[in-house]
């Protein structure tokens, strides 16, 4: 009885050091934040997600996915002078398609797999979409920074 105990315990144990280390293993950068409501294990803890951090301005490059017909995330804010790389992951081609400060922006077609990447020198708003599903569409908000 003891032993059935014991490794009941053990195996107790087991699972929760399986899913903090799960836990630790999904951590990735700042920009993953999101992937983690989807994730099938129960926190432990019960978590805020209504979180009152400002909003955060990126001052490294960020990389948003195309995704399932999507820009994702569909808007950033990042500090003036940042680079935003976009990743295609779906099968079909999409485009990056805005006017900058000097004329119209396109990343061209880009088939799955590739990236585009383009620096935001002058604040603003820049209204992004895909030329091939106009549907599509993001926001990079360039913030002029301290
Ligand atoms: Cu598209």
């Amino acid at each position: 009885m003891i032993g059935w105990r014991r490794g009941a315990v053990a195996a107790a144990l087991a699972v929760a050091l399986a899913s903090a280390g799960a836990l630790v293993l999904r951590g990735g950068g700042p920009s993953n934040g999101d992937h983690l409501a989807g994730a099938a294990t129960a926190p432990v803890m019960p978590v805020d997600r209504k979180s009152s951090c400002p909003a955060t301005t990126a001052v490294e490059p960020v990389v948003l996915d195309i995704a399932g017909f999507a820009y994702c995330p569909g808007n950033v804010t990042v500090a003036a002078g940042v680079e935003v790389v976009w990743r295609n992951a779906d099968l079909a081609p999409h485009t990056v398609t805005y006017d900058g400060p000097e004329g119209p922006v396109d990343s061209g077609s880009m088939v799955q797999g590739q990236s585009w990447s383009a620096r935001f020198d002058e604040p603003g708003t820049y209204r992004y979409y895909c030329r091939f599903h106009p549907g599509m569409t993001g926001t990079v908000l360039v913030d002029a920074g301290r």
